[in-house]
């Protein structure tokens, strides 16, 4: 099949596939032969966004792809930055401070995933390994075996409460955005942890900095935000109790997005149903 990288795509109607990450908005209008729109990620937001997307066309999004694991990594390497005061113990060696501060044992720090999908669902059953009572916050009922369920906007306010960190991994839908606000932080224990891997989108900014200096937060692991780059005076940058990452806890793993891209090529050809279709009502 020939594979031409935008802007050089030659007519636009010999376009049958494309292949995308934060298109110019109205570039896939202009497409006149699509059959289908393969996103070359996990999150679908910025391409359900484009009001120019045309309809009845396949939105197809990656289903892992090989980034489960990288996502867990960086969920793993937060939860025991807070749970074992990593954050704290960089300012005692700068006094020479030798004090141990107490810690709790990981099957006394319930973690909170919201989000049960493909990568959420991975990232709590990795913390259910590691001996972490886990649970996961999700829009409509589900079981995960070893996991406890939360599901629907009324359970978020216990989910919430019995998490002492909170790892987002959910997609930006209108029914996420801002999810993460004032009252979220509230109904968490105090000193409880948020980590976000999910959108940016979903956290309200000033209220996650006004809960961290209150102290009804300890601290926040953040790698995506609502407008990326991150800008450079924005408070997160300079904030104490907030660690940024540049949207780094899993890049697309161009093997295993290549092979499932490939695959659902394949069976569009076929007539078949390709798999990880976006039901765009819903948002991913
Ligand atoms: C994704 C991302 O959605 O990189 O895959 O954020």
């Amino acid at each position: 099949m020939p594979f031409r990288v935008w802007p050089d795509m030659g007519p636009p109607g010999e376009i049958r596939y494309a292949l995308i990450w934060r298109p110019p908005s109205g570039m896939l209008a202009t497409l006149p032969n699509l059959k289908a729109i393969l996103v070359l990620g996990a999150g679908v937001d910025s391409a359900l966004d484009d009001p120019t997307l045309p309809a009845g066309i396949p939105v197809i999004r990656l289903l892992g792809a090989g980034m489960e694991d990288p996502m867990a990594e960086y969920a793993m390497y937060a939860v025991l930055h807070f749970q074992r005061h990593m954050h704290a113990y960089p300012r005692q060696q700068r006094d020479a401070v030798w004090r141990r501060i107490p810690w709790a044992l990981a099957g006394e720090w319930p973690v909170g995933v919201m989000g049960l999908g493909v990568i959420g669902g991975f990232i709590a059953d990795r913390f259910a390994a590691c001996g972490y009572p886990a649970a996961g916050w999700v829009r409509g009922p589900r079981r995960q075996e070893g996991i406890e369920v939360f599901a629907g906007k009324e359970r978020l306010k216990d989910f919430l409460a019995r998490s002492r960190v909170v790892v987002n991994v959910l997609p930006l839908t209108a029914e996420t955005e801002g999810i993460l606000d004032a009252a979220a932080f509230a109904a968490m224990p105090r000193g409880s942890y948020v980590v976000n891997i999910g959108r940016g989108a979903h956290v309200v900014d000033a209220d996650l900095i006004e809960a961290l200096d209150s102290g009804q937060l300890g601290g926040a692991m953040l790698d995506v935000f609502r407008e990326e780059p991150l800008p450079a005076s924005h408070p997160y940058w300079r904030h104490p109790k907030v660690i940024v990452t540049p949207h780094a806890a899993a890049p697309t793993i161009v093997d295993a997005a290549e092979r499932q891209i490939i695959g659902n090529v394949e069976r569009l050809e076929r007539g078949e149903p390709p798999l990880g279709v976006v039901d765009r009502a819903q948002g991913y």
